[in-house]
């Protein structure tokens, strides 16, 4: 065989770095675009502050990666990913409050709160959460209206009680007690963390027109790279620095939280994080090739340093 015969029966070696500041400086172009200014200025510009503060936007390339797994393209699928990235946001923005996790930096720069005050960060979280929505059903173009319905009624539920929501109600209850079991900790990290992690996979999918059995995969994949992330997350806080993770770190055992390294150890916890996302690769395995981005993103889970 010669070496151009094997050139074109090796798979090319899909290099993630360059893949994700692509993906990251489009997504940061589209959000930018897709919250301009306007009247009251006052509360735009402090949603703004957070949305556009950085961060590693897996979210908004997740629902993009999935959306062109099955078929579909970057431009079907930007305003969705930009809606995940809205309720993200959000999110952390109310996280940070001083009534939930009390935290004075995010992402390198001074919570929301800190800079534009309690009132308008809630606010500002709240406006986020609506505008996702709207964006996401005004703005998606080049997509039959039933599957945006359908994405929207997937967001929708991930976000609620059902999903964000009911986590961080769970999370804050337990708080400070010492017996907190492994499974009310996979509950908190399932709904806290991966149920939105899982709905920009899966209706990434749902935009491309996926079938049944490509969204039962896609949320396979989902839910274990979202427990993964988590764990990885509650391993960061101990043992990268407060520069590293742009937040203060080691918040976990000064709040007495319970965490996957505090019940089962540090080194138990990265064999977990390292099961989790092997098994969340191997559920895309029937899509050769074309899984590589979602594939590369699983790993990167465990290998981040913030
Ligand atoms: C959605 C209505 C509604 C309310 C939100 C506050 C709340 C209820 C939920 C908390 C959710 C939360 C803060 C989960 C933690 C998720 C997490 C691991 C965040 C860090 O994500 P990264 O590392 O951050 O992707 P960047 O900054 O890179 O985007």
């Amino acid at each position: 065989m010669t070496s151009s015969q094997k050139a074109t029966l090796t798979p090319p070696t899909f290099e993630l770095k360059p893949y994700l500041l692509d993906r990251q400086s489009q997504v940061e172009a589209a959000l930018d675009a897709a919250l301009p200014m306007a009247y009251p200025e006052h509360i735009y510009e402090s949603m703004r502050y957070s949305l556009l503060a950085g961060g590693k936007r897996l979210r908004p390339i997740l629902t993009i990666a999935s959306c062109e797994l099955l078929g579909g393209n970057s431009q079907m699928a930007m305003a969705t990913a930009c809606a995940m990235e809205m309720i993200h946001t959000m999110s952390l923005i109310h996280d940070d409050l001083p009534a939930m996790d009390n935290d004075d930096y995010r992402r390198g720069k001074l919570t929301n709160h800190k800079v534009y005050g309690e009132d308008m960060a809630i606010l500002a979280g709240d406006g986020l959460l609506a505008y996702a929505f709207e964006y996401m059903a005004r703005a998606t173009t080049g997509v039959p209206i039933d599957r945006i319905l359908q994405a929207v009624i997937h967001l929708a539920k991930a976000s609620g009680a059902g999903g964000l929501v009911g986590g961080q109600v769970v999370d804050l209850q337990s708080e400070g007690k010492p017996d907190v079991t492994l499974e009310t900790l996979a509950y908190i990290h399932a709904h806290k963390t991966g149920a939105l992690l899982e709905s920009c996979v899966v209706c990434g999918g749902i935009i491309a027109g996926g079938a049944p059995v490509d969204l039962q995969r896609l949320s396979q994949y989902a839910q274990n790279i979202g427990l993964a992330f988590q764990i990885i997350d509650d391993i960061l806080d101990i043992t990268a620095t407060s520069e590293e993770l742009g937040k203060s770190a080691g918040k976990d055992l000064q709040a007495e939280k319970a965490t996957y390294p505090k019940l089962l150890g540090m080194e138990e916890s990265q064999r977990r994080a390292q099961e989790l996302v092997s098994t969340a690769k191997d559920s895309l395995n029937v899509y050769g090739a074309a899984a590589q981005p979602l594939q590369a993103l699983a790993d990167f889970i465990t290998t981040r340093r913030n």
